[in-house]
């Protein structure tokens, strides 16, 4: 095992195991990305999976809202992408200008599974992954911890049946209702190769795992129990003992199962410490529901990073409110990724706010 620096901001891992903190923890989905100018700077003409492949590259991205708002995020998460599982599965995806994520060749038919790669070696397909992972850890000195994440499965299935970003999500559908034994054999196949890639992560110094399932509310109540929270499951459970006999020590874990309002009283009992909630949820409810469970994470709106700095302040303080003040078992983020378009600026305006009514005592 590696030694990094000492930690010295951990709120959120405090936060995730469901500690008291002197304030939420925030971080933000996608917080390295599009609407930076220094991420257009550092890529460049960079080919989008070059630059993941990449770790000097990867830890310069992942370090560059951290810098930019210092003292203000909680958290760094890995510059990568979901889509590199199935690349590691012998998939090829292309990242298209502009488009999104591509895939020449879907699978289209069951007969197209025998086309992945049975026994994955993710240490060869994913070590610039975990490379990256090492290196930032090291970067960051501790300032913060670092998240390390993977898509669902059932998520993942979506993108390797569909081509690409969907929405009407045909192709998928197509085998959910036609197919569900081999949509299962798909969903297993992926599991298995989830639950090694997020412990290796761990091993190579990721200290959180976020699980996004960003397509879950595509599936009905009763499908999302069957296509996708069995796996979710089998991945929260297996995770810790891989992660011991690899020699390291288990780290919290986050499912974010985007639309999937319907399933929080499962999802709450499904093994994960952390919950993310989308903006579909209110947050007095979600924590009623929750009952001190786990840990909640969100949900503000993205889109109320348009608005005004009076609206983004009406919303933090509604959010923070909602969750009863925030000092314990919540983080705060928004409730999907932050937006390209979206100025920097008020992003910092957000960040600002979240850290003064989250650091409020009661009844000031
Ligand atoms: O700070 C960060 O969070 C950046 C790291 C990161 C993460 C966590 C990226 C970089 N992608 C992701 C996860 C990811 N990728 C998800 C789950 C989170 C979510 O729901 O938003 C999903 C669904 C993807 C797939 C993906 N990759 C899309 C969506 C396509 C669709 O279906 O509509 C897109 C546009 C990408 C490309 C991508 N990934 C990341 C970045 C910065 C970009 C943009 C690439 C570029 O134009 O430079």
């Amino acid at each position: 095992m590696t030694d990094f620096p000492p930690m010295q901001n951990d709120l959120l891992l405090r936060a995730a195991r469901g500690e008291p903190v002197e304030r939420p923890p925030m971080w933000v989905m996608r917080q390295a990305g599009r609407y930076l100018p220094e991420y257009h700077e550092a890529k460049g003409k960079n080919d989008f999976f070059a630059v993941c492949r990449n770790p000097q590259l990867a830890c310069t991205i992942t370090l560059q809202p951290v810098l930019r708002y210092e003292n203000l995020l909680d958290a760094a998460i890995i510059f990568s992408d979901i889509l590199v599982v199935p690349q590691a599965m012998g998939m090829t995806v292309e990242m298209l200008e502009q488009k999104g994520p591509s895939f020449p060749n879907p699978l289209r038919k069951p007969e197209d599974l025998e086309k992945l790669t049975t026994e994955v070696d993710v240490k060869k397909e994913l070590g610039y992954v975990f490379e990256a992972i090492t290196l930032t850890r090291r970067e960051l000195k501790g300032l913060v911890p670092l998240i390390g994440f993977s898509g669902a499965p059932w998520t993942l299935m979506s993108y390797m049946i569909e081509g690409g970003g969907s929405k009407m999500f045909i192709h998928v559908k197509t085998w959910v209702f036609r197919y569900p034994e081999e949509s299962k054999r798909l969903l297993q196949m992926i599991t298995d190769v989830v639950v090694e890639y997020c412990a290796e992560q761990v091993v190579a110094g990721a200290q959180l795992i976020q699980i996004f399932d960003s397509w879950a509310g595509e599936l009905s109540p009763s499908d999302f129990k069957t296509f996708s929270l069995p796996y979710l499951r089998q991945i929260s459970k297996r995770l810790p003992e891989v992660i011991k006999s690899k020699g390291a020590e288990p780290v919290p874990m986050t499912v974010f199962a985007k639309g999937a309002w319907y399933a929080l009283d499962d999802l709450c009992d499904s093994g994960y410490d952390v919950v993310g909630l989308d903006w579909l949820h209110d947050p007095a409810e979600a924590v009623k529901i929750a009952n001190g469970r786990v840990t909640l994470q969100g949900n503000m709106d993205p889109g109320a990073l348009y608005g005004t700095r009076e609206a983004i302040t009406h919303e933090v303080e509604r959010m923070i409110g909602g969750f009863g003040g925030g000092k314990q078992k919540y983080i705060v983020n928004l409730g999907h990724g932050i937006t390209p378009l979206v100025d920097p600026e008020d992003m910092r305006w957000f960040l600002e706010e979240v850290k003064r009514v989250g650091s409020l005592q009661e009844g000031e």
